[in-house]
């Protein structure tokens, strides 16, 4: 029989990896999973316990929040306010960071920015749903946090990792040295080592992207959407189009088979639509980790300045291969752009 290895003994080996660590972080990522086991059983039950459906409230983004929406944010920051080792939360659905000024969490090193319950438009349809967190120093060194302490770029993430609840539930992480992933077995309510050093193929046939905004975005993206569709037997194209809805969701599927997830900027949405402190960036280290890639279309989503909590940010993020081949095309029809719009041919 294989032996099995829930995520508390994994912590606990790998925190080996970091010889000054104190197990303030493996304490930290135990709060998270304690808190998505709670959300899960709500998750799973959500149609008996008639909780599905509007709360009647709107959040920062002005998107009316689903009372499962709430109550998965309710959970994170109880479960990260009772553990201690964080002081201060950027929640999607709160519109200012919360501080924990509690004597014990105050001077804790650690902020953490987290997504509670992200593809809320699938909640009330059985489709996948996840939670993404993201985890920080404190730049402060001790005292009342402040919006600075995670105003940090992607690249100083210390550990970041998503929730899955799909057919089965599972927690992916990663601190730094590789991704490994979970799966809950609801039999003895732990999460146990089911994917171990996680890595995205290089290539992919899968593309993901809402073509209903076609005609909204940019010139490189309807391009690449394109050259996705086109027939060439060397690339195995024309690709499959898979997407739920749930980033959680389209991110993971293209983790284990390998694919490029799009949300361009659009002319509706000049900015994009995920944030980049709760969505964009722990999943572009997640991806990383794993052998992918993550930009903007034109920069690593890990190097984007970070100048306020609910920032938007377009993202080409998967298999590496093809993300360059998504970038390649909007460099080149940037320029077309400007081209046309200059009237004359650029140099560059
Ligand atoms: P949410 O945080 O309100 O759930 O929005 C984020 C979700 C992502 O999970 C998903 O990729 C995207 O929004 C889908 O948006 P759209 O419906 O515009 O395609
Ligand atoms: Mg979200």
């Amino acid at each position: 029989m294989n032996e099995i290895k829930t995520l508390g003994q994994f912590i606990i080996e790998k925190q080996k990896d970091f010889p000054y660590a104190k197990g303030e972080l493996s304490r930290l990522l135990r709060d998270l999973a304690i808190a998505a086991k709670i959300v899960n059983r709500e998750i799973n039950k959500a149609g008996l316990a008639s909780i599905l459906g509007d709360s009647g409230t709107v959040n920062v983004q002005g998107e009316s929040q689903k009372k499962l929406d709430v109550y998965a944010n309710e959970q994170f920051i109880a479960a990260l306010r009772s553990g201690g080792e964080c002081c201060m939360i950027v929640s999607e659905e709160n519109d200012e960071h919360i501080n924990i000024d509690s004597e014990i969490s105050k001077n804790a090193k650690y902020v953490v920015a987290i997504d509670p319950l992200d593809g809320s438009s699938n909640i009330d349809v059985n489709v996948g749903i996840g939670t993404i967190f993201s985890i920080y120093r404190r730049t402060s060194v001790s005292g009342a946090a402040t919006v600075e302490d995670i105003l940090q770029k992607g690249t100083s993430q210390v550990a970041a990792g998503y929730i899955i609840y799909g057919s089965s539930t599972m927690l992916v992480y990663t601190t730094g040295k590789g991704v490994n992933g979970f799966t809950l077995d609801p039999s003895i309510g732990e999460f146990c080592l089911s994917h171990p050093n996680l890595t995205i193929p290089e290539s992919g046939t899968i593309y993901s992207i809402n073509e209903g905004n076609y005609i909204h975005f940019p010139q490189g993206v309807k391009k690449y959407i394109k050259y996705c569709q086109e027939e060439d037997k060397n690339t195995f194209r024309p690709y499959t189009s898979r997407y739920t809805g749930s980033m959680v969701a389209d991110l993971h599927r293209n983790l284990i088979k390998g694919g490029i997830f799009i949300y361009p900027y659009t002319s509706a949405s000049p900015k994009g639509k995920l944030r980049l402190v709760y969505e964009c960036n722990p999943m572009a280290f997640i991806m990383e980790q794993a052998g992918g890639k993550a930009s903007d279309g034109t920069t690593r989503i890990l190097d984007l300045d970070v100048y306020e909590l609910h920032q938007r940010s377009p993202i080409f993020i998967g298999s590496r291969l093809m993300v360059e081949k998504a970038e390649e095309f909007m460099r080149v029809f940037h320029r077309e752009a400007l081209e046309v719009l200059n009237g004359f041919a650029l140099d560059v």
